[in-house]
């Protein structure tokens, strides 16, 4: 295969793929392939690539260039992150084996990645705004979660899983960028909707209690290594169908805070929640309830899981010389566990309100909120988010779970 960078388009990527050995045990015929670019992603060029003939083989093929696709040359970006990415599935398939796509071929110097096409499902994002109905995701969701999260930290020292203890610097300054600073200032990446009112915009940014929350969460996600996290686990990076949930994308792993990846996907099913209380459907009212219902479940069978694989692996034969280390004594006890369990919480509702915070302020937008045209329809919703994010941000510290977080009354102050 080649070995210098060139950038794939849907003119040359069959050439391409007719290079790689691998292709060649998937693909009997190169000339009947049809490719078709998939243009969702902020960061980089996706294709997928399907035969004509009777077997429809396909394969999800992606790479990434050396910036920020959505933001052109002009930002840029190291190409390594296609390696991050290789590593973070690799170790995701170990321990969520069903929810980690196959991979079928990685080139470093091309900086792409070959995988499973998952044609059959939809995008997280999209299963929502169209309220599927998806009955086994907070018990997949919980399980990744705790699985992913507590098998890369200190706590499972001496597992059989060995993940990388990833530091991604350049992808975690994208974050630290895009997430905790520019949608705080007048930064020029900012979009703010025309109809949003200054004030509204300015509860937020020139709010010194905010700020000063703000920089709380930023110091945690600089300075906690807590477990190899996904990075950018929004709904986007999430694929679905009834009976199955994928995840994709984990370009921005990292060594960081567990709650980064809770919040992050706890802070979209939040604006689904709200983007359904705006839709004129019969159905979105009683679906917007499940949303609720949803997000209290994932917590709650998340600190479950995670305590009952804490309680296994310490009485795991491999785990003794980290008990050894005397740091086991205190870790094990179960005032320390739950204090550990209520940071995450608080953590993680930070987290999720920036997370809300960012898509509304910042430049990456979300479909759930962009579906809705008129402009003063959507400046309503997004004051909504904004109100909330901003009371989750500064109540944090006071929940011990979900339930006790009231989105219904946000609703209620607009009418
Ligand atoms: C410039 S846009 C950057 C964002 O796109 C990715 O999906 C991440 O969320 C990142 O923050
Ligand atoms: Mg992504």
């Amino acid at each position: 295969t080649s070995t210098a960078y060139y950038t794939l388009t849907e003119q040359n990527i069959v050439e391409y793929l007719s290079t790689v050995p691998a292709m060649g045990m998937l693909f009997d015929d190169f000339s009947a392939l049809e490719v078709k670019e998939v243009c969702d992603g902020n960061m980089n060029y996706a294709f997928i690539v399907r035969s004509k003939n009777k077997d429809k083989s396909s394969v999800f093929v992606k790479q990434t260039p050396p910036y920020i696709k959505v933001l052109g040359k002009d930002w840029p970006l190291s190409r390594e992150r296609m390696d991050v990415e290789k590593q973070a599935l690799t170790y995701q398939a170990q321990v969520c084996p069903t929810m980690s796509p196959k991979l079928y071929y990685s080139c470093s110097a091309m900086s792409v990645i070959i995988m499973q096409n998952l044609s059959q499902h939809l995008l997280l994002r999209n299963a929502l705004i169209a309220r599927q109905s998806l009955p086994k995701l907070a018990s997949h969701m919980s399980s990744y979660l705790a699985n992913t999260l507590f098998y890369s930290s200190a706590f499972a020292e001496g597992n059989k899983y060995q993940p990388t203890k990833l530091s991604n610097q350049a992808m975690c300054q994208i974050t630290q960028a895009f997430v905790f600073t520019y949608p705080f200032e007048g930064h020029e990446t900012n979009n703010y909707n025309p109809s949003l009112c200054q004030n509204v915009i300015d509860s937020i940014q020139k709010d010194p209690t905010v700020r000063m929350h703000i920089g709380q969460m930023k110091w945690a996600f600089a300075s906690k290594n807590e477990a190899l996290i996904h990075g950018d686990l929004h709904t986007g990076s999430i694929m679905v169908n009834e009976n199955d949930t994928y995840i994709i994308d984990p370009e921005f792993a990292f060594m960081g805070p567990i709650g980064f990846d809770i919040g992050a996907f706890i802070a979209n099913l939040y604006v689904n929640y709200f983007a359904q209380k705006h839709t004129a459907n019969p159905s979105s009212e009683s679906y917007a309830t499940s949303l609720l219902s949803l997000i209290e479940t994932v917590w709650l069978e998340f600190e479950t899981k995670f305590l009952s694989l804490w309680q296994k692996h310490d009485n795991h034969p491999d785990n003794t010389a980290f008990i050894g280390d005397h740091l086991g004594v205190e870790l094990a006890h179960s005032d320390f566990r739950e204090w550990f369990m209520q940071t995450i919480l608080s953590d993680t509702m930070g987290f999720a309100a920036v997370k809300m915070m960012r898509r509304i302020l910042g430049v990456a937008k979300v479909a759930d909120v962009m579906q809705f045209e008129n402009n003063e329809q959507r400046a309503k919703l997004e004051a909504q988010i904004l109100r909330f994010a901003r009371e989750m941000l500064l109540t944090r510290n006071t929940h011990r779970d979900f339930s006790s977080l009231n989105a219904t009354h946000i609703l209620n102050n607009d009418k």
